[in-house]
């Protein structure tokens, strides 16, 4: 690209000359990265060499920003939102580093003048997946969004040695691979070894008196371990605010060696040195059964306390006395598994800064809020009275404590209402008494939401009923977005091109709602045209890429339909498996006339001990199989399995589809952002109204989008009237013959066993009501199949969906959260002076 000559030019090539961001400096810093740190030439260099050097050359590049934001946040007393989560499923940086930071095409074309490639450099990278699904994922979108929209932020978490499982399927079953994602070094990372906390287990609380004379409580744990932070720096786009996210690994203590030294038990010491670090060795994937649970509540706590003892030394660093605490920070508890933090922030104000009761609390509560993502009665966390008697002895008081003065409100409100009263505790009675994390979450916090506005609804309605009638005010909705420059600026970049092309800006990139200018050209022929070049563009890299991967070919041809996402019954990827045995059936029959030629892609993971889902994707491939190379279906329909859906290859996956597939029963799926990945890269949705997709579909118009299915209510309803799904396998001849086609062994090479957990599950009890729903879900794909057919229909319904999706930005869901919830402003980092 050549610069004009005008002044206004020439005073930002100087400053980005000056800020190292111009092709000369990016170019020499890259080969003396390479040099100095990596020790290679060019000419010797491996391709994770190349990688490491790119990745610190665009690292310094965010420093000066960091140190800048740092500093000004401390002096400015800033108001800072403290992000807890036990989960953050951040990607690979290098990319979206280079797009916040401005400096992609620089860079691509330095990568050129050395003869290399900027995107198999990019390639190299092995993301962090610190995260299961949707929520780690959300965690990761709002710290970038955090920073785009200025907002003073950490991000709390642990660094986990292992993330979520890399997945590889052999023989049609998924198979968990350890992910060693640090075995190469972390260019991203930086350890801070002086910032590091105690934290306690086990042992026994005792009283004594204070030197005022007052009987206190205190703690004496048996075991004490270390956290050790390692700073993140998160980039926004076009602004100079970095933020921080703090992930802790645990370490042993000194005391440790001291205890080998006084009982010269060196190799007990070294056991004990080796437990202390197991602690932040690994993350739990969802659904696990109740095997290593002590070690997630260890993991819970050990992250939470770190991070109340950290915000408690930035306040008394700047601002001082812990009174105001409350109005220099707010924490926002990411689902329940953050929850100790209440009880946590409560025993250090209480035991370590001898506050009062009510002081401590008044701090406590207005410093908390908390979303829920699940309604799923097995999802909400409980922990055994027991186990935390064992291992937090302190805090279990502590919520004894608060539960007494809630309940009193409570009864003080409702008189004599009992029942009311079991229901709301923070302790479950039982035969086993455990403490509901989400009521503690609840009551220690100042505002609770759902993440889209029908769950936040139920939320009120159900779940926390009796909490919202006790304090209506507290309960809030603010709707998942997702971040537009991962989603598509990097993993998109031809559409992204269109997109700016066509509006003549880039603004919409920091302003979704911008996209909204590409409605004024939708009838454009040419337009259209190249719309459809681009979307042909990506899924020609999918197909070659799936090729290489698992060896089915997909033609770019056809309909791309995809689901994506993790393996659950209610995100009910069996539905989708009966339509493929649906297609097939016609086409054996003669009748595919009415097809389109369809791809369906399925990807995603399932929890390693969650059997039925373990099991549905051993009937995708199966199914797979048989049709991919029954020469008879002559290419009609493919079936591919996208092994390890992360978020790298999910940038694979988005650009690509024609079809984005959001089918759970209504009322389960609290909100779902994927639907908003594929949305914005000019996907059509087919989904019921669950989640986001009501607002999606308001959004871009119901025109747009292929709806089926019962709604919420209508679900209820029939489950409380008593739902019969062997009545719709019996009365509905083709819903019978396809169950019954995949117990005939044709697809399992005659075994007519291995798939009857889970079609006799949907014959008998069928909990997510998928046989309610097929014969609608059929329907709608026949009208899917009719509009794709009409390509300048289907294009300009990919256009309008990706015009109107503007509010499904994760910068205006913290926007929402800055202003209803967090009441905190932006503080914008001035640029240098030139
Ligand atoms: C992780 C750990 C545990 Cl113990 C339980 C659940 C999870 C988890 O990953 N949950 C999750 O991803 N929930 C999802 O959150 C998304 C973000 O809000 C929602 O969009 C989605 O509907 C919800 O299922």
């Amino acid at each position: 690209m050549s610069t004009p000559n005008t002044p206004e030019s020439l005073d930002s090539e100087r400053e980005r000359t000056r800020t190292g961001m111009s092709k000369a400096a990016l170019k020499q810093d890259f080969l003396d990265n390479l040099f100095y740190i990596q020790g290679r030439f060019l000419e010797v260099a491996t391709p994770h060499d190349l990688y490491m050097a790119a990745a610190f050359t665009t690292r310094d590049r965010l420093l000066e920003r960091w140190v800048k934001s740092a500093q000004l946040f401390k002096s400015s007393h800033a108001r800072t939102v403290c992000y807890l989560s036990a989960e953050y499923l951040l990607g690979p940086h290098l990319a979206s580093n280079l797009v916040n930071l401005g400096i992609t095409e620089n860079a691509r074309e330095v990568s050129e003048e050395l003869k290399l490639d900027l995107d198999s450099i990019i390639e190299e990278e092995e993301e962090p997946g610190l995260g299961n699904g949707g929520l780690g994922r959300l965690a990761a979108c709002f710290m970038e969004s955090l920073s785009t929209c200025e907002v003073p932020a950490i991000g709390y978490g642990i660094r986990y040695e292992f993330g979520i499982f890399d997945q590889a399927i052999e023989d049609g079953w998924q198979v968990e691979k350890t992910d060693n994602w640090l075995r190469n070094g972390n260019p991203w990372e930086i350890p801070r070894p002086k910032i590091c906390f105690p934290v306690g287990y086990g042992g026994h609380t005792e009283s004594y008196r204070d030197e005022r004379g007052q009987m206190r409580q205190r703690w004496q744990p048996e075991l004490e371990i270390n956290g050790v932070a390692y700073d993140t720096p998160i980039l926004g786009y076009g602004t100079e605010n970095v933020n921080l996210l703090r992930l802790w690994k645990a370490e042993a203590s000194e005391s440790f060696d001291f205890q080998a030294f006084n009982t010269g038990d060196y190799y007990g010491a070294v056991y004990a040195k080796i437990e202390a670090e197991t602690i932040s060795k690994v993350l739990y994937p969802n659904d696990e059964p109740e095997i290593g649970k002590e070690l997630r509540l260890k993991q819970q706590y050990f992250f939470v306390s770190c991070s109340m003892q950290d915000m408690i030394r930035l306040h008394q660093n700047t601002v001082g006395p812990l009174e105001s605490f409350a109005d220099k920070f707010v924490a926002q508890l990411n689902d329940t598994h953050p929850a100790l933090a209440v009880v946590e922030l409560m025993r250090l104000l209480l035991d370590a800064h001898g506050m009062s009761w009510d002081q401590a609390w008044g701090i406590t509560h207005r410093t908390f809020c908390y979303t829920n993502h699940t309604l799923l009665p097995e999802a909400l966390e409980t922990w055994s009275v027991n186990l935390f008697e064992r291992l937090l002895p302190r805090h279990l008081e502590i919520i004894y404590e608060i539960n007494r003065r809630f309940l009193d409100e409570v009864r003080v409100h409702f008189l004599g209402d009992e029942a009311r009263i079991w229901r709301m505790s923070l302790i479950a009675e039982g035969d086993e008494r455990r403490v509901r994390m989400a009521n503690l979450a609840v009551v220690g916090s100042q505002a609770v939401n759902g993440v889209a506005e029908l769950h936040s609804k139920l939320v009120k309605a159900t779940l926390f009923k009796d909490f919202a009638e006790l304090w209506p005010g507290r309960f809030h909705n603010v709707t998942n977005g997702v971040t537009p420059r991962r989603f598509m600026v990097v993993a998109n970049p031809r559409l992204a091109q269109l997109i700016t092309k066509t509006c003549g800006h880039e603004d919409w990139i920091r302003d979704l709602e911008r996209l909204r200018e590409l409605e004024a050209h939708v009838d454009e022929a040419g337009l259209q045209e190249q719309w459809l070049t681009v979307k042909r563009a990506a899924k020609q890299d999918l197909a070659a890429w799936m090729k290489q991967a698992t060896g089915v070919q997909l033609d770019p041809e056809s309909l791309f339909d995809v689901q994506a996402k993790r393996f659950h019954e209610y995100k009910r990827q069996h539905l989708k498996v009966l339509h493929i045995i649906r297609c097939y059936q016609r086409i054996k029959q003669g009748l595919s006339q009415d097809l389109v030629p369809r791809a369906f892609i399925f990807g995603g993971k399932a929890a390693p001990g969650y059997f039925m889902a373990k099991l549905m994707i051993k009937l995708i491939n199966a199914v797979g199989a048989v049709i991919n190379n029954d020469p008879h279906v002559n290419g009609w329909i493919r079936v591919a399995f996208m092994p390890d859906f992360n978020v790298k290859n999910g940038q694979r996956l988005y650009p690509a589809a024609d079809l984005s597939e959001q089918i759970s029963l209504a009322g389960k799926e609290a909100s779902g952002t994927g639907n908003m990945k594929f949305s914005m890269n000019g996907a059509l949705t087919i989904g019921t109204l669950d989640g986001a997709n009501v607002e999606i579909r308001e959004a871009v118009g119901e025109d747009n989008f292929f709806l089926f299915g019962m709604t919420a209510e209508e679900a209820l309803q029939r489950q409380m009237t008593g739902y019969r799904p062997w009545e719709h396998y019996q009365s509905d001849a083709k819903l019978k013959s396809d169950i019954d086609l995949i117990n005939s062994g044709l697809f399992s090479h005659g075994d007519t066993q291995i798939f009857r957990p889970l079609t006799d599950n949907l014959v008998n009890h069928d909990p997510f009501m998928v046989l309610a729903d097929y014969r609608a879900y059929l329907d709608c794909q026949k009208t899917v199949s009719e509009t794709y057919k009409d390509t300048q229909r289907w294009t300009r319904m990919s256009i309008l969906n990706v015009a109107r999706i503007g509010h499904f930005s994760s910068d205006r869901a913290i926007r929402d959260y800055a202003e209803h919830i967090w009441k905190i402003t932006p503080k914008p980092i001035e640029p240098a002076a030139g």
